[in-house]
């Protein structure tokens, strides 16, 4: 569970104050050949999402839970306050049911809310100018250190497109304040989640993504989860949704906050769900609202909730191809007929923005009527229901409640524009998260390449967080290979994204990654790819001695066809003969045409 990733070593940079301690992750490089120049290749510094898990040093004690680093910045705040006995939700369930305290995590800590009155929220603070050591950790964070690589040649970057964005040189905590303030990016952080390590979503930062776990209802098992969790920032989750149902979905989502440097979202309605025995019309809101504070207390850091699913769009999903694939949406819908009733998470929405204040929970306002195959896309019951979403952000705001919105789903690659520029317009500029959107519906098995595409087109567009979708989406449930699979797939359509945008430094990465492919710098090449791991398998399929990590070519062409070798001949070639790199060029290609005649035409040689 705890392998360093190879060839990196976690570094933490520390801000204004020693408390503030930012982890990133550190590539080493070789020195390029002599052959090629022979200089230093500088370190590449990363994002990183795994937490101390990749830390040699880190002692794992999953019963302990991970140190609460946020915890001195929330109390010096002096506005929350302690929940104690009876005054909790989890004291009154432990005193209703004491076998509740067999599944109790040992390090459990006591929930905090907002003293009365008080209101908590990110961007409660950042609306009154105040940068908080969050704040200034993120701005460290994005900037991934690239300040140090000034004047390299590894910063040339091509200008990007950044649709309407105002990408800065350089991420100050200022400028995250700022973007809090006005709503265009939030800071996922439970006051009750201390552990977290603070992180932005918003389209003018880095493009994230989320990994669901826990989705079934046959449990297996609470140990498990924590280990689902770890292995998904490993990868690059930069939040978690835990959509446990079924036993115990208490005491796992406790194990896995407890245990989380990333921020946890959930879907409450699936536990709320659970409570009535799986029947939607028995519902209510008080059991509705007493699952949120619950959750709240544990330290969840954004919810979905599907609000947007009024009782009008209902019947606009009756000539769907695939009607509502929302479970959320769904639950609501199901409500919303049998009682012939407004949604009443539509109608108690105040309420449950004075909850989200009192412990900085976030809104992910869901997209219960998002359309579940092609033929759905982009229309009126989602249009209505984002519409909806619009409305309901502009509430939360009036609260300095944190908010983002949900979007699709399943939408092919002509019709995704229209659904960035809508919810920019409709949603006042929230951060948009989508599902995908998956971009055609017939590669079931391969749904993480049909959704990565339409990923890194919204992305592009603006996009602040990518909701992965795994190779087993529509199958069954995701293994340990298939949130791997998911997780990497999800990591390029953010960075595509990135690049296109032009966000700051996004290229260094790509630049060094080449450069030491053109040098033939194996491990390198692999050690600055996002899954080091398989490319190196990879590479030992067919060439696993040591001595091969050096060698000018892969088996892909043979020593005789490498592209990257030929370049390299012919700039020694015009070096020696004095020529042009271009005539030289002509020259070389016509001797290696004459050498490729003589050898036959096999292309693909077997090293
Ligand atoms: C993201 C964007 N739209 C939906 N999602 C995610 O889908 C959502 O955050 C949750 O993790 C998952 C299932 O949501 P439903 O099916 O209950 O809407
Ligand atoms: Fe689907």
């Amino acid at each position: 569970m705890t392998r360093p990733i190879p060839g990196s070593r976690k570094i933490h940079v520390q801000g204004s104050r020693p408390d503030i301690q930012v982890p990133l992750r550190e590539i080493c490089q070789a020195q390029t050949p002599t052959l090629f120049g022979g200089e230093e290749n500088p370190p590449i510094t990363v994002y990183d999402t795994s937490g101390p898990y990749t830390d040699p040093d880190y002692k794992v004690d999953l019963a302990t839970g991970l140190p609460a680093l946020r915890a001195g910045w929330i109390a010096e705040r002096g506005d929350t306050e302690q929940l104690t006995g009876l005054s909790s939700a989890f004291g009154r369930q432990r005193a209703a049911d004491p076998k509740l305290d067999a599944f109790r995590f040992t390090a459990t800590r006591a929930p905090h809310r907002a003293k009365a009155g008080a209101n908590v929220t990110q961007m409660h603070y950042a609306r009154q100018g105040i940068v908080t050591p969050e704040m200034e950790y993120i701005a460290i964070r994005e900037n991934q250190r690239i300040e140090a690589l000034q004047g390299s040649a590894l910063r040339t970057q091509h200008p990007g497109e950044s649709f309407g964005a105002a990408l800065p040189k350089l991420i100050t905590p200022e400028f995250v304040r700022d973007e809090v303030a006005r709503g265009r990016a939030i800071i996922p952080a439970n006051i009750n989640h201390p552990e977290a390590e603070p992180m932005i979503i918003g389209r003018n930062f880095l493009t994230k993504i989320n990994a669901n776990i826990g989705n079934s209802a046959v449990s297996s098992g609470i140990a498990e989860e924590v280990e689902k969790l770890v292995w998904s920032i490993r990868w690059g989750g930069d939040t978690v949704m835990d959509l446990s149902t079924g036993k115990h979905i208490h005491e796992t989502r406790e194990w896995i906050i407890r245990n989380s440097p990333v921020p946890i979202g959930t879907v409450p309605i699936y536990q709320a769900l659970e409570k009535v025995n799986g029947v939607a019309e028995d519902l209510t809101w008080e059991i509705f609202r007493d699952t949120l504070i619950e959750q709240a207390e544990q330290g969840v850091d954004y919810f979905t909730i599907h609000a947007g699913v009024l009782l009008r769009f209902v019947p606009l999903t009756a000539k769907r191809v695939t009607g509502i694939v929302s479970r959320g949406g769904s639950i609501m819908a199901k409500w919303c007929l049998a009682h012939h009733k407004e949604n009443f998470l539509y109608t108690h929405f105040e309420d449950i923005c004075e909850i989200m204040k009192a412990y900085d929970v976030s809104f992910s306002l869901g997209d219960g009527l998002r359309p579940g195959c092609i033929a759905d896309a982009n229309d009126a019951a989602q249009f209505g229901e984002l519409d909806t979403l619009g409305e309901l952000t502009q509430i939360a705001w009036k609260h300095d409640v944190q908010v983002m919105i949900e979007g699709p789903g399943h939408v092919p690659m002509q019709l995704i524009k229209e659904n960035m520029e809508r919810q920019l317009e409709k949603c006042h500029e929230a951060p948009f998260y989508t599902l995908g959107p998956l971009t055609t519906d017939i590669a079931p098995g391969y749904d993480h390449i049909t959704s990565a595409i339409g990923a890194a087109m919204i992305g592009w567009f603006g996009t602040a967080m990518l909701c992965y979708v795994t190779p087993k989406e529509h199958l069954g449930l995701p293994n340990k290979q298939d949130v791997r699979d998911g997780i990497i797939a999800y990591k390029i359509a953010a960075h595509a994204a990135d690049l296109a945008k032009g966000h700051p430094g996004a290229q260094v990465r790509d630049n060094a990654l080449s450069k030491a492919r053109f040098e033939f710098r194996w491990e390198d090449q692999f050690n600055l790819g996002l899954d080091p791991e398989k490319a190196k398998e990879f590479h030992d399929e067919t060439m696993p001695k040591d001595a091969h990590k050096s060698a000018h070519f892969c088996s892909m062409c043979g020593p005789k066809f490498c592209s990257m070798k030929i370049t390299q001949d012919v700039r020694d070639y015009a070096a020696e003969h004095g020529t042009g790199e271009e005539s030289a060029l002509q020259e070389g290609m016509a001797e290696k045409s004459a050498e490729f005649r003589q050898q036959g035409s096999e292309v693909y040689h077997k090293a």
